[in-house]
């Protein structure tokens, strides 16, 4: 036992699973890139492959991943994470308000009582909502163990200031969230409309996924998983049913994604991974070893709906992905909007 398993068993922490923890040791890319790389597997996103996704875009269409960032989606109204609030802080109506205003108020009201004079009116809003909220990616920052993050950095990089390593940040600045992307849909694959609850994903998944669709996962990929469980959320509208419950990846396609050198993994449930605790308390594992060990983003939350019917449609499951998340230093996440164009 090491003084840190000791202290775990002390204090009735679980502790690293030892098949983890030599999965951790086989997929890691600490270094891989350098002592001071905050891109993870991004970086296997070359210039020419860039290039070549973009051969992919033949019929001019393009796919929203998006679901709506709004108070209805499966975050609820409570807990550490709510659905995003839109609030308008000026509008049309406001017209009436500020001519019964009269002189009141202080230098704003004045401000656009005058304004409302003029032929030109404006609308504006605000939106107050979790970075994790709906359609997003996970930056590098956002999960950890050992008080480590991806490359080695020590977790007191991220305090209520912000992360001052493995933010989202870095990841927009670099530009690098444009390739090809890949739909593995094993909802489809399997006939049926959605995977069943807690549905464990494995390597041989989505092997055989991508075999039947007759499509390959390789270097600089950004690999995108139909479980059909957005559908699900929309059938129900029981966000914490659907988040208790939902199918997804498993630990293990952490090795198949590293072998293939895979830029990123997204798909349309809560978490990409099940929820289905594949260690006895311990959450997430895949979670662990993508985000910290490989230094791969996870994308969340994605609705894949239009983008399957048309792959399926054409038999074409590749295409060129865009989907950058927006530059907010020190963030450990951003939403996002991503775009397949084919
Ligand atoms: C956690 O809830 C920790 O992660 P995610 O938001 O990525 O599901």
């Amino acid at each position: 036992m090491t003084a840190s398993t000791e202290s775990q068993a002390s204090t009735g922490e679980v502790a690293v699973p030892e098949e983890l923890r030599e999965a951790s040791r086989q997929v890691s890319n600490w270094n891989r890139w350098g002592p001071d790389d905050e891109l993870g597997t991004l970086n296997h996103i070359t210039p020419e492959l860039v290039a070549s996704a973009a051969t992919l875009v033949k019929k001019g269409v393009t796919f929203s991943l998006s679901v709506p960032f709004d108070a209805y989606g499966p975050q609820g109204a409570h807990g550490f994470r709510r659905n995003p609030i839109h609030l308008m802080s000026l509008d049309g109506g406001d017209r009436e308000m500020v001519e019964r205003l009269g002189g009141w108020g202080g230098e704003t009201e004045q401000q656009i009582s005058h304004i409302w004079r003029g032929p030109m009116r404006f609308n504006d809003d605000y939106i107050m909502m979790p970075l994790q909220a709906a359609t997003q990616w996970d930056a590098l920052s956002h999960v950890y163990y050992d008080q480590q993050l991806y490359n080695g950095y020590s977790a007191d990089a991220v305090t209520s200031l912000g992360a001052s390593r493995d933010s989202i940040d870095k990841v927009a600045a670099a530009g690098k969230v444009v390739g090809r992307g890949v739909l593995l849909d094993v909802a489809r694959h399997r006939g049926v409309t959605h995977l069943p609850e807690g549905t464990v994903i494995n390597p041989e998944d989505l092997e055989a996924t991508a075999s039947a669709q007759g499509v390959e996962v390789g270097q600089g990929d950004i690999v995108i998983v139909r479980t059909g469980w957005w559908l699900r959320f929309l059938e129900t509208h029981d966000g914490e049913s659907w988040a208790m419950t939902s199918p997804g990846i498993g630990w293990r396609c952490a090795q198949w994604l590293h072998e293939r050198r895979a830029a990123a993994i997204a798909c349309d449930n809560i978490a990409v991974e099940t929820s289905t605790m594949e260690f006895p308390g311990v959450m997430l594992p895949f979670h662990m070893l993508a985000l910290r060990d490989m230094g791969m983003m996870l994308g969340e939350m994605w609705n894949l709906e239009s983008l399957g019917e048309d792959c399926a449609e054409d038999h074409v499951y590749e295409f060129l992905l865009v989907s950058q998340p927006l530059l907010i230093t020190g963030a450990v996440g951003s939403p996002i909007n991503p775009l397949a164009i084919k």
